[in-house]
């Protein structure tokens, strides 16, 4: 959730990235829980010898469920701002750590790995190429949603966030079917930025008919599916046991565009990568809750490589 606060094109922020939490000698945790994506500040994503300090509102949330170096109890931004004064005396004229630069070049060098996917050609459309369409047509204030499995780790991986409380997905707990909701209070807290949903097939069926509370309540949200016609990041943790292990997991392509049209709003299916552009452009333009119904290849980029070790 807190991605965005630190825009992503700060010298100093670097994503995502493990490389970085595991060789950072401090953590700093900004009123936030520790949770089973953070693995609990445990089990290798974090330096053993790290040091932890934590900022919290609520006291009984300081060391919940990890010991904490220093905790201090207090209002996030008062904390913050405090610690700024601090170190402004302090760190006058400190140079940067050459573990900065490691950290650059690791970030830019898996940059460029990402950028061969995002600029694949192939159909059905990659997913990264998708989320490169999305990244180049949204504005930079854009509130970016996602829900989904694999789908959700390739919009984490390839979209950036630029201001905070513009980032949503599925959460600490992974929860699907969270995006239409979060899209629509989002476009009605919102209503003159753009909001984009980015959605897997699977996860979008939870919630799906809320279409139709778009419509009636006249909120203007472009839903992208990414449809690789599976529940996918279960699908890919199925085929690392074997082909033979998959079970229920395959959905078949469906018309989620029509679906959206028979409701009284704006859809279009997309299967070559060129016409992307084209389909925001004109959803955005329609003025109407929108799907662009896109089929993608399945590509694992969380599951199967988790389950496989
Ligand atoms: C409410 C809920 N049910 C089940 C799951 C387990 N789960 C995690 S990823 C996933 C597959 C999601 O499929 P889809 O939305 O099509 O996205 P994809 O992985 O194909 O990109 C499932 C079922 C979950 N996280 N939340």
């Amino acid at each position: 959730m807190a991605r965005g606060s630190v825009p992503e094109d700060h010298p100093l922020c670097f994503g995502p990235t493990r490389v970085g939490t595991r060789q950072a000698d401090v953590v700093l945790l900004i009123g936030t829980r520790l949770n089973y994506g953070l693995n609990f500040g445990r089990s290798g994503l974090f330096s053993e010898d790290a040091k932890w300090i934590q900022i919290d509102i609520e006291p009984e949330e300081i060391g919940r469920n990890r010991p904490i170096n220093v905790g201090i109890v207090g209002d996030a931004r008062a904390v913050l701002g405090q610690m700024i004064e601090e170190a402004r005396d302090r760190c006058k004229g400190r140079q940067e750590l050459p573990w900065i630069e490691e950290l650059r070049e690791y970030v830019n060098g898996r940059q460029q790995g990402l950028e061969v996917e995002m600029n694949s050609d192939s159909v059905p459309i990659h997913p990264a190429r998708l989320c490169k369409e999305i990244r180049d047509f949204i504005h930079r204030d854009a509130i970016v949603v996602m829900d989904g499995g694999d789908t959700t780790v390739w919009g984490a991986t390839a979209l950036k966030s630029y201001e905070p409380g513009h980032w949503l997905d599925n959460g600490p707990t992974g929860c699907l079917g969270v995006g239409i909701p979060f899209a629509m209070a989002a476009k009605v807290a919102k209503p003159n930025k753009q909001v984009i949903l980015l959605n897997g097939d699977g996860s979008l069926g939870l919630n799906a008919m809320e279409f139709d509370t778009m419509l009636r309540h006249n909120i203007p949200v472009v839903c992208v599916i990414c449809n690789d016609e599976a529940w996918g990041m279960i699908m890919h943790g199925q085929q690392a046991r074997g082909e033979d292990r998959v079970i229920g997991t395959r959905l078949g392509f469906r018309s989620y565009d029509k679906m959206v049209q028979g409701l009284g709003g704006y859809g279009e299916a997309v299967e070559k990568p060129e016409d992307i552009r084209p389909a925001l452009e004109r959803a955005f333009a329609s003025g109407l809750p929108a799907c662009i119904n896109v089929r993608c290849a399945t590509v694992a980029r969380g599951a199967r490589r988790r389950s496989a070790r």
